[in-house]
């Protein structure tokens, strides 16, 4: 069974999910299982794993852990295309459509085609749109792409329908990790009237309220990576929080 069908079904039905970032060069393999059953007792519904830059060698191994430890579906949510591993149970396929730069559209895609292919992973294209944060975040940094203004949710609105249109089957809006600002409710509904596929929201957020508003305002998948390193107890707030948000059917 596809993870893509669960993204599809649980939109389909307005179901919020709540998806915890893992970034494998903050975590210890003692932190990884500890986090592993905080998010089992959250019900937390997806661990993506990835950063901008994972310097740790150890990306395998980390999956392995989380999938020892609890039978959370784990995403790759890679920085480059060094980030695959063939024991995660998909790969969120980015393209930087809110970005000029070839090489994050299609470039990196083509030199990493063949082992892609080869990791036998579940491929999700992804609309990968970065939002000004208010702080220079890595991933505008290591991207060499200029954000979409955080006022600018016509911008936002039309970049998102553009890569459903191109096929994208999934679009992700981030403020970068560790954004000052997460990503105002009026761009995501902005974005959610005109998109059909799961959206897909993270970027500075820091507690229940605003994940849970950002699901009345149309985010399907609500990520948080900083602040739960900062705090585990949230990971259960947040997921209630989440969980909570009243069904928003179109
Ligand atoms: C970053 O969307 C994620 O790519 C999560 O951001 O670490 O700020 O929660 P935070």
């Amino acid at each position: 069974r596809k993870l893509y069908t669960s993204f599809a079904e649980r939109k389909a039905k307005g179901t919020k999910s709540f998806a915890v970032l893992i970034d494998p060069d903050k975590v210890t393999p003692a932190g990884i299982t500890d986090l592993a059953e905080k998010c089992t007792a959250a019900q937390v519904d997806y661990i993506f794993l990835g950063g901008s830059l994972v310097i740790t060698q150890h990306l395998d191994e980390c999956v392995q852990r989380i999938k020892a430890s609890c039978d959370i579906p784990v995403i790759l949510f890679p920085g480059s295309p060094s980030q695959v591993s063939q024991y995660a149970d998909a790969l969120l396929y980015l393209s930087v459509i809110s970005g000029r730069n070839a090489d994050l559209l299609i470039g990196q895609h083509v030199v990493s085609a063949v082992a892609v292919k080869k990791s036998g992973l579940e491929v999700i294209p992804t609309g990968y749109m970065v939002i000004d944060g208010g702080v220079p975040t890595t991933v505008s940094y290591i991207s060499n792409t200029f954000p979409i203004p955080s006022d600018k949710d016509d911008i936002a609105m039309c970049t998102a329908m553009a890569g459903e249109m191109l096929g994208q089957r999934l679009i992700y809006m981030d403020s970068g990790s560790g954004a000052r600002d997460a990503i105002s409710e009026s761009m995501i509904a902005r974005v959610a009237s005109q998109v059909t596929v799961p959206i897909i929201v993270g970027g500075g957020i820091r507690d229940a309220e605003k994940a849970y508003l950002n699901c009345k305002a149309g985010a399907d998948v609500i990520v948080v990576g900083n602040a739960i390193e900062k705090d585990t107890s949230l990971i259960k707030e947040i997921a209630n929080a989440v969980h909570s948000a009243p069904l928003i059917v179109k």
